[in-house]
């Protein structure tokens, strides 16, 4: 697949409408169609999509429906969605774009006409995505920085609330690097950062799992669907990645090499708790780790 390639999805119950859409952006999209509101939200689930062209009259659930039921989940409200209908009366269209829609098309505009605008959002959603991927990256590591990490821990709680399932999260600070700045300097300090960052990244085999910097000297990991024990292994994993860097510390006269400590929290989203729980936690654990003599986990 190539990754720059957008993805449209196009639901309408009328196979004749997929096709004749499907046969304007096939040549430059990558096309999904789903005869269903249900069937589209499957496809939504299971991967991402840049666009989804919307027909509303449809049996069982109509467009609008998928629509509102798109816009109230913090999983799928950023998914953008052109309404394209028959229905060509003012009140549907205001109503379509009250509902969140970007756009709304009646089925008897141009092809030409439906192809350009399409082409049209699907440029403003690149460009979009290019500044969201920015605005959400760390400037000195290149990994996913604090903003990123706030908005994906919503989004993952609030998945891992539904489904009943674990979120284990690790924090990650880098010890004595303070000391490790004033031995070796500030830009040195900053090459270690970025190399303590990719070590950590490296440690994760799920696409899934998210890193992030959280602060100064500070990653913190977020591992969806994992009981303690695999927090556990991605730790060592941590531990082990940074250990083969061997970057020295010995000129700080504190440590010979760069570790980190890492405090591992675990638990079962529950409504009465804010997300900034499984934080605490985790930070509980790092401030163990630290009293406990530093270069360890502690749960
Ligand atoms: P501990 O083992 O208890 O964590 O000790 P520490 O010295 O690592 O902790 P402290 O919080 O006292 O120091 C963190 C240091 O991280 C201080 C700050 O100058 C440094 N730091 C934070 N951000 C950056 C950065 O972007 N680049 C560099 N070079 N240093 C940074
Ligand atoms: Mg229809
Ligand atoms: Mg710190
Ligand atoms: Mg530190």
């Amino acid at each position: 697949m190539d990754p720059e390639k957008q993805t449209v999805l196009i639901v309408d119950d009328m196979k004749f409408s997929r096709h004749l859409l499907k046969s304007l952006l096939e040549d430059d999209y990558y096309v999904l169609c789903a005869s269903s509101g249900r069937q589209a939200l499957e496809l939504i689930m299971a991967q991402p999509v840049d666009l989804v062209l919307l027909d509303i009259i449809m049996p069982d659930m109509d467009g609008r429906e998928l629509c509102r039921q798109l816009k109230s989940d913090p999983v799928t409200q950023d998914v953008a969605v052109i309404f394209i209908s028959v229905k060509d009366e003012t009140e549907d269209q205001m109503q379509g774009f009250a509902l969140g829609a970007i756009d709304y098309i009646t089925k008897n505009t141009a092809p030409a006409v439906v192809q350009a605008r399409v082409r049209c959002h699907l440029e403003l959603k690149k460009q979009r995505d290019r500044l969201a991927k920015w605005s959400f990256t760390d400037a000195l590591t290149g990994i996913p920085n604090r903003r990123y990490f706030d908005e994906t821990l919503g989004k993952l709680w609030c998945y891992a609330l539904r489904n009943q399932d674990l979120l284990s999260c690790l924090l990650i600070d880098i010890d004595f690097f303070k000391n490790y700045n004033d031995s070796y300097g500030h830009m040195e300090g900053d090459h270690c950062l970025k190399k303590v960052a990719g070590a950590v990244q490296a440690a994760l085999l799920r696409p899934i799992d998210t890193a992030a910097r959280y602060g100064g000297e500070e990653f913190i990991v977020l591992m969806p669907s994992t009981p303690c024990a695999g927090a556990v292994r991605v730790a060592e994993r941590i531990q082990a990645n940074i250990r083969e860097l061997r970057i020295e510390h010995r000129l700080s006269g504190v440590s010979n090499l760069v570790t980190v400590s890492i405090g591992i929290a675990t638990l079962k989203p529950d409504r009465r708790y804010d997300p900034a729980v499984l934080i605490k936690r985790a930070d509980f654990g790092l401030y163990k780790a630290k009293n406990e003599g530093r270069n360890r986990f502690v749960i």
